[in-house]
């Protein structure tokens, strides 16, 4: 089993509702149990500025996925959120980011992890702070700096917090022999 941290966006089509949704079907996923969630935080869009501003939220999920695998089922679990892409950095119902798999460093044309953005981003590293404490036996290293050293340099002055961490649900999927 390992511990697989997700990042969560959306900002069209009730962004709230489609993250705390998106945050239940993580619970349900096979192999899987939600170990811990973040609030919810409404953030100003990276990218384009044309565009409303996004709610996201990460999710520490036990899994005997494979990191392969599971990138297949967050892919198939925006689709069900009629995610459609259009345009890169652009507007989306859901965004599923697999941030880290354990301590693995993958370089595929599919999946690079650690996310190779996400040590530059508040709106992902404020709410990965939130859990990792509840999920992380140590503190969280991403390219030789802590966490926290990575989010001491970053402006989070914008990033707002809209709703408080949910106890996590149990949900526990097991093998079928
Ligand atoms: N891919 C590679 N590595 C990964 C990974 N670790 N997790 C591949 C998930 N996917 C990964 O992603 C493009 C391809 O990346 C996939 O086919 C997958 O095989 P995508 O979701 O189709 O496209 P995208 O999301 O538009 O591109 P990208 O570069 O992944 O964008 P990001 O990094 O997801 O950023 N502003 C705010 N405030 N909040 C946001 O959440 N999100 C974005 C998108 C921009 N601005 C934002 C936010
Ligand atoms: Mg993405």
């Amino acid at each position: 089993m390992a511990l697989a941290y997700i990042g969560l966006g959306s900002n069209l089509e009730n962004p709230v509702a489609q993250v705390r949704q998106a945050l239940d079907e993580l619970g349900g996923l096979p192999l899987s149990s939600l170990v811990a969630q973040s609030s919810l935080y409404a953030t100003p869009p990276l990218g384009p500025q044309d565009q409303p501003d996004f709610i996201n939220a990460v999710a520490v999920i036990k899994t005997a996925l494979s990191p392969l695998a599971m990138l297949d089922q967050l892919q198939a679990l925006e689709q069900r959120h009629r995610r459609q892409r259009l345009r890169h950095w652009g507007p989306r119902t859901l965004d599923l980011d697999l941030l880290l798999y354990g301590q693995q460093t993958i370089e595929r044309p599919r999946l690079r992890v650690p996310h190779p953005h996400m040590h530059e981003r508040a709106f992902v590293l404020v709410p990965l702070a939130e859990v990792s404490a509840a999920a992380a036996e140590q503190p969280l290293m991403l390219h030789q700096q802590t966490l926290d050293q990575w989010l001491t340099q970053l402006d989070h002055s914008a990033i707002k917090r809209i709703s408080n961490a949910e106890a996590p649900k149990s949900v526990t999927v097991t093998a079928t022999s």
